[in-house]
């Protein structure tokens, strides 16, 4: 006769804690790697951001997925993958990088690139910054 007792279980957390799992091995964990606002690949992209973005914390050349290019005519697109449902992505512009208004908040669909398009003003500086957090 034999007997077994076994257990059975997964790993319980956040969203960004099961994409630690799956995305750093123990010994990245064990040095900090894996933090979100620690950057593992050095490509001056935030493991969090890679997270909201798509990216890849251990490959540099997957980064980054987000850009500002001349749109159609007289307009300039800010564009980004939107990777997750479970993040709040937040679009905000500036004329002079001191004050910021939010520009768009959550466009898009999750899964694919959203691309918001600005006027261009002639003479007028524009700036953009997407903010990422989870709720
Ligand atoms: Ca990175």
């Amino acid at each position: 006769m034999e007997d077994q007792v076994g257990w059975a279980f997964s790993a319980v957390g956040t969203p960004y804690d099961q994409w630690v799992a799956t995305s750093f091995t123990a010994g990245e964990v064990a040095q900090g790697l894996h933090l979100p606002a620690a950057d593992a690949d050095l490509d001056c992209v935030s493991n969090f951001l890679e997270f909201a973005l798509g990216g890849d914390p251990t490959d540099p050349a997957s980064a980054p997925k987000f850009s500002v290019a001349p749109g159609s005519a007289g307009s300039l697109d800010f564009s980004f993958f939107r990777a997750r449902a479970d993040v709040s992505y937040v679009v905000e512009r500036s004329t002079n990088l001191s004050g910021w208004s939010l520009f768009s908040n959550n466009p898009g669909s999750v899964g694919g690139v959203v691309t918001i398009s600005d006027t261009i003003v002639p003479g007028e500086n524009h700036f953009y910054r997407l903010r990422t957090s989870q709720p």
